[in-house]
């Protein structure tokens, strides 16, 4: 029975692309008045909007801060951190509204020498706690929720001393340190706990007066988006580092978060989608992969309630993923992929990016050419556009950071 209703599953789930049925995308340079969009200024003034505004509706939500108070608070800073390498700082992101508050701890590393002046930084969330991404014994353990994963010693939906540095693979600190870049983090749990619990716990706990208004906007990819926008503000009061050169990343469903938060929040210069899939950069009308339906099914919190609308309705969407990308022009855009990866859809990934190509090509920029995927392991750059397809799994890797560290290299005029 158990074989029999796996496979019933499964078999809704399409990896063949010659199934991938036909699909027309939204116009993205047509209003919804039909009226064609020439310039970058009317791309800007009406049509970004506009987009913006339909993927709050129905993809993401938004957050209804109005009763939310923000306050920093530097709690450690260490400036022989890393064997001398580099400062860390700990700043706590203090939520509050009335009594009621929200802690989430922003780790930093800096390079210590940052001859240039102030430190471009690479800003993304972790899966398992910040104490994860390396063995520092100064990084503090979150006491929110984690998910249980024995492979990393965490039991009971608690971050444990043993689950120290056990994603350091994911987070190369020293090397991106000596290449010149900042890293900063937080545990997106600290924000909202991955779990289905009806927005009871993490930011929306303290948003509910105003979310009452309109709660189907909830959505914890919002949340998670709206958290990275804060440590931005941070950085805005931070002199060590260069708030102007600030990367957003993320992997897997953090992906999908980095890729809202830079379609939101025009400060972050360049956004990276690493293995973003279904509700990240993949195309939803392709239906390869992970569905509409599924990621729903699996997550019904990540997205606001009116995606579901679109469930095995991928055809009536307003908007597709490409649209996304088409948020963070003309600013530089990265989208990775890796071959194994066929659930998040590699071919859906690169095609929303090549047709965002109309955005950017209204601010002069030149965008890809073919809409068939790039060689393996052939990283594609064209303006301020960046892909590649890695072998191997849904993973971050040495080989996708270093492309990371290249293409914001390029953009930031570090090549020397
Ligand atoms: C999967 C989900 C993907 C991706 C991934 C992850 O289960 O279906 O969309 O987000 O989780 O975040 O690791």
């Amino acid at each position: 029975f158990v074989w029999f209703s796996v496979t019933i599953c499964f078999s809704q789930i399409n990896f063949d692309e010659n199934q991938v049925p036909d699909y027309i995308l939204p116009e993205i340079l047509l209003t919804q008045n039909g009226k064609k969009i020439e310039t970058s200024s009317q791309w800007d003034s009406i049509r970004r909007p506009e987009i913006l505004d339909m993927f709050k509706n129905h993809v993401y939500g938004d957050v209804c801060d109005d009763d939310i108070k923000i306050k920093f608070e530097t709690t450690d800073v260490d400036d022989y951190a890393l064997c001398g390498k580099a400062i860390r700082k700990n700043v706590a992101i203090h939520f509050i509204n009335g009594t009621d508050t929200l802690t989430a701890n922003l780790l930093i590393y800096i390079p210590s020498k940052h001859p240039d002046g102030p430190a471009p930084l690479f800003l993304g969330m972790n899966f398992f706690g910040n104490h994860t991404i390396h063995y520092d014994l100064s990084i503090p353990i979150s006491d929110s929720y984690v998910r249980n994963n024995p492979g990393f010693n965490i039991f009971n939906n608690k971050g444990t001393e043993e689950s120290r540095g056990v994603r350091e693979s994911r987070w190369p600190v020293e090397r991106i340190i000596d290449r010149g870049y900042g890293i900063a983090t937080i545990y997106y749990g600290d924000i909202d706990p991955d779990f289905d619990d009806g927005f009871k716990n993490g930011l929306y706990k303290l948003t509910a007066n105003c979310a009452s208004k309109n709660p189907d906007k909830r959505s914890s990819i919002s949340a998670w988006a709206y958290a990275l926008s804060r440590a931005m503000d941070y950085f805005e009061t931070d002199d060590d580092i260069n708030q102007s050169q600030i990367i957003v990343f993320g992997h897997s469903r953090l992906g999908k978060v980095a890729l809202w938060a830079g379609a939101v929040d025009k400060r972050f210069a360049i956004v990276i989608s690493n293995d973003s899939g279904c509700g990240g950069a993949a195309l939803s009308r392709r239906k390869f992969g992970e569905t509409v339906k599924q990621i729903n099914e699996s997550f019904p919190h990540w997205f606001c309630k009116a995606f579901k609308d679109f469930n095995d309705k991928e055809d009536s969407l307003p908007l597709d993923q490409h649209m996304l990308i088409g948020l963070i022009a003309p600013r530089p855009v990265y989208v990775a992929s890796a071959e194994n990866d066929k659930w998040a859809d590699p071919k859906g990934e690169y095609l929303s990016l090549f047709y965002s190509g109309p955005v950017y090509r209204l601010y002069g920029l030149q965008t890809f050419e073919q809409d068939s995927l790039p060689l393996i392991n052939k990283p594609l750059w064209i303006g301020n556009m960046g892909y590649h397809i890695r072998s191997g799994d849904h993973d971050i890797t040495r080989f996708d950071w270093e492309r990371y560290l290249d293409f914001a290299d390029n953009h930031f005029n570090k090549i020397k």
